[in-house]
């Protein structure tokens, strides 16, 4: 049999000279081809020692690092399902993924070790290894003593290459299987539509722990076997100085709102980019046509979910129409995307309805929810994504709400169910609702409208310090109102149209 293993096609791409550079970090590290080639596959032996059973689920919640991006391919070597965590999640997020997920492996940083530990080896972890952002920990410290060749696992296109924690429509989180087929398919849609060639150069300025700097970014230059200029976290100045010598840039809007906010950016600064890609957020118009005027350079913008990866992207190449600000272009190539109206019928175009989506692409289900799994998928088999939308006579697709009770602040999602279920657990408070309203940074943040009890008495700025120690930082809202009772329609449903719009010009 073929082996489907995604590692194998990345590791097909890798150029002839595995000598040249393949990560170039900020602070000046250089890192050959022959570097990630052997260090992916010391760690993979380190993994294959361990004599996990098949399937088992590698979770790794620790700081970006070329490291970090080393033990994700290392585990798609050695076969087994990465499950990466924003360094963000607090102590009762952690548990409710590794509780759920039952992580043979558990990698978190040095820091966190005392307490991701103890929540690990609660939920039947056998191994809780550290890796730090400065090489040093005990995971690499074992894989030092392991062999530098290794066979790469052989994997079928259905078989699990990683679970990402999403929320859905609706209720707890549920981990996105995504399998080796999935990934791979999607990854050479995009290396192809988006004409990756040689001697690209990206510039890889995300987190590693979501679908864009995981799946899009990396995959992207793998694939192609092209360089990387990685940042270990996001700096628009140091971004901005780099840019003369690389080619490709992906990022979400609060990326591209910050570099503007910088006056080195400019037509020299983007004079070799061929290629700069917004997603996971609505790029504001505003923002697209201000880039265009500094730097010369149209942003190409596309959509994509944990479950499906990328869906549609405006088109690259000319011939196949021009970019166009606020749509999300049309379906790329194998992907179906329809969108349909709440009676089932598919409406005529520019019409708004649920999109939905087809193809290689979608996820195999949620981890050990069938129900769930089943309950997203329509009759015929389409995901519902949960956005509302619209595909123009040309085919663009315009996302213009959502169904689903999400707010995307800076590119991370934050469900208001679960805000709001914590601010109630809180003494005092009757009710509440967490409402997403325009920002200038994150395009959209959360403000929370609170009750109290009959005789509490409650304090916005209090209800926001409470949360801080109990949730990740980009979920805690930015304000907290206090208010006699929260507007509800006749069927007493709380009427958040009505709270967005009270608090709409808050941050302008
Ligand atoms: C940080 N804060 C935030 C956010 N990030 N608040 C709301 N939303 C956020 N995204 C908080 C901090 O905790 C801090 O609070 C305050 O805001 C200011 O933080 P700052 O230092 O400015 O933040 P930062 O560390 O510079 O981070 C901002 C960031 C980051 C670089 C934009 O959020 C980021 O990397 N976003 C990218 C997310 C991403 O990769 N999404 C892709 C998902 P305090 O002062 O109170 O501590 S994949 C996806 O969606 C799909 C499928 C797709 O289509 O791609
Ligand atoms: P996630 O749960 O992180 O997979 O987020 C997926 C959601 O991000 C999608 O369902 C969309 O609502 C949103 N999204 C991704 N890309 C875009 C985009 N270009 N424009 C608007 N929304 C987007």
């Amino acid at each position: 049999m073929h082996n489907q293993n995604l590692f194998a096609a990345l590791r097909a791409a890798f150029p002839k000279d595995l000598d040249a550079a393949a990560v170039e970090t900020d602070d000046g590290l250089v890192y050959s081809w022959r570097d990630l080639d052997r260090a992916t596959a010391m760690i993979a032996n380190l993994l294959a020692g361990l004599k996990l059973p098949e399937g088992s689920r590698i979770a790794v919640q620790v700081e970006k690092s070329v490291e970090a991006m080393m033990l994700y391919l290392a585990t798609l070597r050695a076969g087994y399902v990465f499950l990466p965590l924003n360094t963000a999640y607090q102590s009762a997020e952690i548990e409710y993924f590794v509780g759920n997920a039952e992580p043979a492996v558990v990698v978190c940083t040095g820091k966190n070790f005392g307490w991701v530990s103890k929540i690990a080896f609660k939920a039947g972890t056998q191994h809780v290894f550290t890796l730090n952002d400065d090489r040093t920990g005990s995971l690499l410290e074992r894989a030092t003593h392991c062999s530098d060749r290794h066979t790469i696992a052989v994997k079928g296109e259905d078989d699990l290459a990683a679970i990402l924690y999403t929320s859905g429509t609706t209720g707890r989180s549920k981990g996105a299987e995504l399998t080796h087929g999935n990934l791979l398919s999607n990854a050479r849609v995009l290396r192809d539509y988006w004409g990756w060639k040689p001697g690209d150069v990206l510039i890889h300025a995300l987190p590693i722990f979501h679908v864009h700097g995981l799946f899009v970014a990396l995959h992207g230059a793998l694939l192609n076997g092209s360089r990387m200029i990685w940042f270990g976290r996001f700096d628009p100045r140091r971004v901005i100085e780099r840019m003369p010598d690389a080619t490709v840039f992906m990022g979400v809007p609060t990326l591209y709102t910050r570099m503007l906010a910088e006056p080195g950016l400019d037509k020299g600064a983007a004079r070799n980019m061929r290629l700069f890609i917004s997603g996971s957020a609505p790029l504001l118009i505003e923002t697209f046509n201000e880039w265009k005027e500094r730097t010369g350079h149209t942003i190409l913008e596309r959509y994509g979910m944990s479950e499906t990866i990328m869906l549609t992207s405006n088109p690259y190449v000319a011939k196949d129409g021009e970019r166009r600000g606020g749509t999300v272009g049309f379906p790329l190539p194998g992907v179906g995307v329809r969108v349909r109206g709440d009676d089932g019928r598919q409406v005529p175009a520019g019409e708004i309805g649920n999109i939905e989506v087809k193809g290689p692409n979608v996820f195999k289900g949620y981890w050990r929810m069938p129900e769930k799994t089943k309950e997203e998928f329509t009759a015929d088999g389409w995901f519902k994504t949960g956005d509302v939308g619209k595909i123009d006579a040309l085919g663009y697709v315009t996302i213009v709400g959502r169904s689903k009770d999400l707010i995307i602040s800076g590119g991370y999602n934050v469900y208001p169910a679960e805000i709001e279920g914590y601010i109630n657990d809180m003494p005092g408070v009757a009710e509440s609702a967490l409402v997403g309203v325009p920002h200038p940074d994150f395009g959209e943040v959360g403000v929370a409208v609170v009750t109290a009890k009959p005789g509490a008495q409650l304090d916005g700025d209090r209800i926001v310090a409470g949360l801080k120690s109990q949730l990740a930082n980009f979920k805690i809202p930015k304000r907290c109102f206090v208010v006699d009772e929260l507007p509800r329609n006749t069927m007493g449903k709380v009427q958040k149209n009505l709270l967005r719009e009270k608090h709409k010009q808050l941050f302008s």
